[in-house]
């Protein structure tokens, strides 16, 4: 059902579009709560720890109801991890974009078949309990991408 908070709905099939976040590494939440939150003033939704990628993370509403996406702050848990080893090499920044699809398995099939390099051949569960899937930043023109779909909403994250 295609709901204000469902916009993947409305794509054409099989494709992927809109922000779903805009993914940014932090040494440290709070550090990324004084600006985004404190500072430039987006509404905290939630913060939660993702065990499997090694992150506590903060979501942030790009607009008051979280319809236009959210900013994602990601803080490693430890020195491990795929965040930890981006902060290592490059230092605190942006580090992904996510974009809702309402099918996931089929915008990761049309990637596949163009080629690109995915880095989770199938959904894995990420934070909010949605389905993401990485492309490879060398297959995202230097940008690392991640699909999104959240089963609660049929399809958008
Ligand atoms: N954006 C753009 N380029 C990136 C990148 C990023 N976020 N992370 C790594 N790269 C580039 C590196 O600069 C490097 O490029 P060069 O070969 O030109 O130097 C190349 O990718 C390889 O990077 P690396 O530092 O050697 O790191 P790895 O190959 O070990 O891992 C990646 C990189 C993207 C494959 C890995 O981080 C990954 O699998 N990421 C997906 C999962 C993830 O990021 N989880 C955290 C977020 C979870 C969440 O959103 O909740």
């Amino acid at each position: 059902m295609t709901t204000p908070l469902d916009p993947s709905a409305q794509l054409p099939a099989g494709t992927a579009g809109f922000v779903d976040h805009i993914g940014i590494a932090v040494r440290d939440l709070d550090e990324g709560l004084a600006l985004y939150r404190d500072l430039l003033g987006l509404e905290l939704e939630r913060i939660e720890e993702v065990p499997q990628e090694n992150v506590r993370v903060a979501f942030l509403k790009l607009d008051r109801r979280g319809a236009l996406g959210h900013v994602e702050l990601l803080a490693p848990l430890s020195d491990q991890g795929a965040i930890a080893k981006f902060i290592e090499k490059k230092g605190p920044g942006l580090h992904h974009i996510a974009l809702a699809a309402a099918d996931i398995d089929a915008v990761l099939e049309r990637c596949r078949a163009a080629g690109l390099v995915l880095l989770d051949e199938t959904p894995r569960t990420g934070a909010g309990g949605k389905r993401i899937a990485f492309l490879h930043p060398k297959s995202g023109g230097g940008v690392l991408i991640e699909v999104c779909a959240d089963p609660a909403h049929g399809g958008s994250c």
